[in-house]
C-alpha cells in the first residue's frame, strides 16, 4: 500500500486532481509496457521501486534535503555540470519531460509547432503536474537549440524569475571552448552565492568523483548490452539512464552497479533477455525523457532488440568522464569544462564529431541497423539526420529515420515502418 503524499503535493501547489489522472494514467502505462516484458533482471525491481515513488518518496527526500539547507538545482540539458551542484552539495534533477501534459496551457505561450520536449517542461508547470520544478531554488537552461532558449525567456515568468541560462558557443573552435570555460566559472559563482557555499579543492574531488562513478557504472550497463543475446532489454536501459537524471547519484550508482553484476552472470551462463539471433538495433537522434518509450517499445514488440542509445539519455550523457587528476580549483574547472565539450549535440555547427560517435558505438554494440530518432519540430536533429543516413550507408548499416512526437496517435505508421525495417535486416543485410 502506497503512502498518501496528497498533503505534500498541495503544499507544492500542485493540481491535485489533475495529477491523480495523471498518475493513474503512468502507472497503467508503465504496467503495460515495463511490467509485461519477460526475463527481466531482479536488479529492475529498484527502477521499478523508484518509477513508482517518482513523485513520492523521491521528492519526500528533496523536501527533506532543503530542511537541512540544501539547494536544489533543475537543468534541461547534459551540459550543465553536475559536478558543480554536487561541490555545493545541491541537488541535481532533470526537469525534461517525455509525456503529452499540459500542452494546451503551453501552447498558450509557444507556437503549436514546437517540440514537443519544451511543450512539455512547460505544460507539466503550466497544469500544476510537476513536483520536481515546485521544489527547485534555481532552474539551469542553457544556448542549445532556438527552441529551448526562447522557451526559457517564458518560462523565467512562468516560475517567477527562477531561470539562469548559460551560454553554450554554436561552434567547439577555441573562441567557444573559452567562452565555455568563463561560463563554467561564471556557473560555479552563482551557485557559490545561491548555496552560500564555497567552492574547494576537497569538495570539487569528492564532487567530480561521485558524477566520474555515476557515468562509470553507466558505461559499464553499455557495455554489456554488445553480450549476444543481450542480457537486458533496451527498454529497462532506457529507464535506467531516465532514472539517473532524478535519483541521489551515490545509491543510483550502487544499484547500476549490483544489475551489472546481475547481467555478468546473465552473460557468462549465455542468458539472455531474448533469444538470439534477433535483429539489434541502435537509437540515436532527440532525447526520450521519461516516460517517452514510444520508440523502444514499438521496436521491441516487434522482434528486435535495441541495444544503445546515441543520446542525451544515453551515451552523450556518461561517454566521457571529467580527468581527477587536478591540484587547484583553477584546474579543476578548466577540466570540467573540456570534460562537456566532448558532448557532441546537434545544436553545434560542424559536428561530424557525432558522426564517429555513431559508428563507435553501433561496432561496441554489434548493432545490425539505426534508427535515428527526431522530435518533430526538433531541428537540429531533424537535418542532421541527412548527415547521419549518409553515414549509416558508407558503413554498410540499415538506417530508418522516424520523427513523431509525444503523442500516440502515430503508433500504427512507425509500427508498419520499424517491421519493414525490420525485415530489410533480416533478408540478409546483416553480417
Ligand atoms: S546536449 S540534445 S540535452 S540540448 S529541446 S534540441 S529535442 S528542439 S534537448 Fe538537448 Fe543538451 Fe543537446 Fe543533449 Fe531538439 Fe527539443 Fe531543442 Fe531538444
Amino acid at each position: 500500500m502506497q503512502k498518501d503524499y496528497k498533503a505534500m503535493w498541495k503544499e507544492l501547489d500542485m493540481n491535485l486532481e489533475a495529477h491523480d489522472g495523471l498518475l493513474g494514467v503512468l502507472t497503467d502505462f508503465y504496467r503495460n509496457i515495463y511490467l509485461s516484458q519477460k526475463n527481466r533482471p531482479d536488479g529492475m525491481k529498484y527502477f521499478d521501486f523508484v518509477i513508482s515513488e517518482v513523485h513520492g518518496l523521491r521528492i519526500e527526500e528533496i523536501i527533506e534535503a532543503k530542511k537541512q539547507g540544501r539547494k536544489v538545482i533543475g537543468t534541461f540539458c547534459v551540459y550543465v555540470p553536475e559536478e558543480l551542484i554536487l561541490a555545493v552539495d545541491g541537488v541535481c534533477i532533470g526537469l525534461c519531460a517525455g509525456a503529452e501534459v499540459g500542452f494546451d496551457e503551453a501552447e498558450k505561450y509557444v507556437p503549436r509547432n514546437t517540440c514537443a520536449l519544451i511543450k512539455a517542461f512547460m505544460g507539466f508547470k503550466l497544469a500544476g503536474l510537476c513536483p520536481y520544478v515546485q521544489t527547485t531554488d534555481l532552474i539551469v537552461g542553457e544556448t542549445t537549440c532556438d527552441g529551448k532558449k526562447k522557451a526559457y525567456e517564458l518560462f523565467d515568468e512562468i516560475t517567477n524569475g527562477k531561470m539562469y541560462v548559460m551560454e553554450i558557443p554554436n561552434k567547439k573552435g577555441s573562441d567557444g571552448k573559452t567562452l565555455w570555460t568563463k561560463e563554467v566559472k561564471r556557473f560555479a559563482e552563482k551557485l557559490e552565492n545561491l548555496s552560500g557555499r564555497k567552492i574547494t579543492l576537497e569538495n570539487l574531488k569528492h564532487a567530480t568523483k561521485i558524477v566520474n562513478e555515476k557515468r562509470k557504472a553507466l558505461q559499464r550497463l553499455s557495455m554489456l548490452r554488445a553480450a549476444e543475446p543481450s542480457p537486458i532489454s533496451g527498454l529497462d536501459a532506457l529507464l535506467i539512464n531516465q532514472v539517473s537524471f532524478y535519483d541521489d547519484p551515490v545509491r543510483f550508482t550502487l544499484k547500476v552497479n549490483e544489475l551489472c553484476d546481475e547481467l555478468e552472470k546473465r552473460i557468462k551462463q549465455g542468458y539472455g533477455v531474448t533469444e538470439k539471433g534477433i535483429p539489434r538495433i541502435l537509437i540515436s537522434g532527440s532525447p526520450m525523457a521519461i516516460p517517452n518509450w514510444k520508440l523502444h517499445a514499438i521496436t521491441e514488440s516487434r522482434g528486435a532488440i535495441i541495444v544503445g542509445e546515441e543520446s542525451c539519455v544515453g551515451e552523450r550523457n556518461f561517454s566521457t568522464l571529467v580527468d581527477e587528476d587536478f591540484t587547484t580549483i583553477e584546474d579543476a574547472l578548466n577540466k570540467i569544462s573540456q570534460r562537456y565539450m566532448f558532448i557532441n549535440c546537434a545544436c553545434f555547427t560542424p559536428n561530424n564529431e557525432r558522426l564517429t560517435d555513431i559508428e563507435n558505438l553501433a561496432k561496441k554494440l554489434r548493432a545490425d541497423g539505426i534508427i535515428h530518432y527526431a522530435i518533430q519540430f526538433c531541428t537540429p536533429y531533424m537535418i542532421e539526420a541527412f548527415k547521419v543516413k549518409k553515414h549509416s550507408e558508407k558503413i554498410g548499416l540499415p538506417f530508418l529515420k522516424i520523427e513523431t512526437d509525444y503523442s500516440m496517435e502515430d503508433m500504427g505508421q512507425i509500427k508498419t515502418r520499424v517491421e519493414a525495417f525490420l525485415e530489410l535486416i533480416d533478408k540478409g543485410t546483416r553480417d
